[in-house]
């Protein structure tokens, strides 16, 4: 059988994204992770879905390459608003879709009549500890405690964007081993449905950056939610305003902590292919 399928990325962070609205895929944590494989498949970061929704304009879900399936992905929404306005699913340029995160609105920023990029209402930040999840805190914040990692420790603040976040901050990036500490981070005790990393230096208060470690996709070159997740631990820990660009391996991201408690993400979406996948 063939599927047909798009090929996006955001920032470098990139997905496979279906049109599944006839509800054809019978595995689609099996096929994430054929699909994403970058030797045997179409290489990716994700799989995501474009569904529809009894309470919002569409649905979208979304898995990781491992198979796991995320409540939620900032840089894959982004791709998915672009694919269902340029596709003409919808005519509206800000309409709401249903994540595991809840309901997200997604508006598109044109320029003459072209998508220039995607701003994103991600919802509010979850800090309660026993909500990001992280164990043994309660319902208290986590922000700049002591988690030792392979024998070294870091001053850890913990948010959820609907998915899990552990942001640190390091004076030197470039000598991190992000591929020895990510998995440690991911697997560590205080996570119970494991954990996205994301490493940060404070280049000024409205200027951040940013590394990652993703939960069941490893190293990125950006994750959109762990953008959002850094600006929001920037501010509680006093290290920034409460609107930056967090800059990514793969470009740059614009986030606002707005004063109505939700944090917004604007970027970039760009559909690179487009194929049939046999098999
Ligand atoms: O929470 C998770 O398991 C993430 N790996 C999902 C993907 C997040 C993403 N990088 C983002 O941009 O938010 C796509």
């Amino acid at each position: 059988m063939e599927t047909a399928f798009t090929k996006w990325q955001g920032c470098g962070n990139d997905f496979v994204l279906i049109d599944d609205r006839a509800c054809r895929i019978v595995d689609p944590a099996a096929l994430s992770v054929r699909m994403c494989d970058r030797h045997y498949g179409i290489g990716a970061d994700g799989l995501i879905l474009v569904l529809p929704s009894e309470s919002a304009d569409f649905r979208m879900r979304i898995f990781n390459g491992d198979g796991s399936e995320a409540e939620m992905c900032g840089n894959g929404i982004r791709c998915f608003a672009r694919l269902v306005y340029d596709r003409g699913w919808t005519d509206k340029t800000a309409f709401t879709v249903e994540t595991g995160a809840g309901i997200l609105r997604p508006s598109l920023l044109l320029d003459d009549g072209q998508v220039r990029a995607v701003r994103v209402d991600m919802g509010e930040p979850i800090l309660e500890a026993e909500e990001i999840p992280v164990t043994g805190f309660g319902r208290e914040r986590i922000v700049n405690r002591p988690l030792t990692v392979l024998g070294q420790t870091y001053g850890a603040t913990c948010v959820s964007m609907g998915n899990p976040h552990c942001v640190v901050f390091v004076e030197d990036l470039a000598s991190l081993d992000l591929c020895r500490l990510g998995p440690a981070f991911e697997r560590h005790a205080w996570f119970p449905r494991r954990v996205n990393t994301e490493f940060v230096t404070v280049l000024d208060r409205t200027h951040l950056r940013m590394r990652v470690w993703e939960r069941g996709a490893g190293v990125t070159l950006a994750c959109g939610t762990g953008a959002c997740a850094t600006l929001v631990a920037a501010v509680l820990n006093q290290k920034a305003e409460r609107q930056a660009d967090i800059e990514l391996d793969g470009g740059v991201l614009h986030v606002e902590w707005a004063e109505d408690n939700h944090v917004y993400m604007t970027g970039a979406a760009e559909m690179v292919f487009q194929g049939q996948w046999i098999g």
